[in-house]
């Protein structure tokens, strides 16, 4: 008898930084969420979609689970991540090797009446072996009997094994979407998340949690795709830096997300950018709505 299709949800969750964006992107094999080393660069619910002939397999990746709830955007963000937790099929939490710390223990303790529950231990290329089993036996002490799987998402380090766990889990099923779709948000979303993505890796210190991107006009042509986007900023001190001496650093970013852009409509891309000011956007329910912000956008 021939095995029946599977079908499910599974949500990436974590700490921030924990690899979550890296990982689903290797998982998926295309680049849908945008990845930094600072904490905090996932914002909303992603779903990338991975289909086979014998299943699809539905990763939500989520924002980094965490204590800051100063500011509107903040509880969001943890609404974002923890919100899908009891409708997904299977969750995977994700630990960094070298930073199991308090915070982890938290989230494996929310998630400890969970039936469906894998302990992903990202970023093994960054110890031994030797020193990777003793970090092991201490997370097993936390993982209720949990499967602990270590695996690095960056150097694609055991991610087959991954997925042939996340794939038994799941259960039997018909597929949610069609076969050749691999997320749930539109171009116009990834463009502004891949300018978004440059202004965390470019930018200094806090500027980058001050900043948000809308994309204002989108519009393909025959061989052209032409995007102008707003680049938002809390004050008026922060755009002088955004733009940089003469323009250099905003031209830096263009350059780098359209590149990114390019490749993935696998098109050209004519990019203008504009860096307005809106105060406080993100303590602002109004303006967290106008960016996209809402629970009503939540991809699940
Ligand atoms: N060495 C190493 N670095 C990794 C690995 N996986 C991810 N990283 C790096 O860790 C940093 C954070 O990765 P992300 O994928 O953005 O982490 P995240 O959990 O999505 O972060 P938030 O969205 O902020 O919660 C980036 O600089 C990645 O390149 C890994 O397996 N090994
Ligand atoms: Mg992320």
């Amino acid at each position: 008898m021939t095995p029946r299709f599977k079908s499910g949800y599974v949500a990436l969750i974590g700490k921030p930084n924990t690899g979550k964006s890296t990982l689903m992107n290797a998982l998926i094999g295309e680049k849908i969420s945008i990845t930094a080393h600072r904490p905090q660069t996932t914002r909303h619910q992603i779903l990338g979609i991975k289909t086979t002939d014998g299943y699809q397999c539905i990763f939500v990746d989520t924002p980094g689970i965490h204590d800051n709830n100063k500011k509107l955007i903040h509880r969001y963000m943890n609404r974002a991540a923890t919100s899908i937790l009891s409708d997904v099929d299977l969750i995977c939490v994700l630990l960094e090797v070298k930073y199991f710390n308090k915070d982890d223990e938290k989230i494996l303790n929310r998630v400890k009446d969970f039936d469906k529950v894998v302990i992903v231990l990202n970023k093994i290329d960054q110890i031994s072996k030797q020193d990777c089993l003793p970090i092991m036996r201490r997370i097993a002490e936390y993982a209720s009997g949990r499967e602990i799987v270590p695996v690095s998402a960056l150097e694609k380090e055991n991610l087959d094994c991954l997925e042939t766990i996340i794939i038994s889990r799941l259960p039997e099923g018909v597929p949610q979407f069609p076969d050749d779709q691999i997320t749930d948000q539109s171009m116009r979303f990834i463009a502004a998340e891949i300018i978004r993505e440059k202004l965390f890796r470019l930018l200094k210190q806090e500027l980058p949690y001050s900043i948000t991107v809308s994309v204002d006009h989108y519009k393909e042509e025959a061989d052209l795709v032409r995007i102008s986007a707003t680049i938002w900023v809390e004050r008026k001190s922060q755009k002088g830096i955004v733009i940089g001496k003469n323009g250099s650093l905003l031209k830096k970013i263009g350059t780098q997300a359209r590149k990114d852009i390019q490749r993935l409509v696998e098109n050209k891309v004519y990019l203008q950018l504009w860096v307005k000011i809106r105060e406080d956007w993100a303590d602002d329910e109004q303006s967290l709505a106008a960016f996209g912000y809402s629970d009503a956008n939540q991809s699940h």
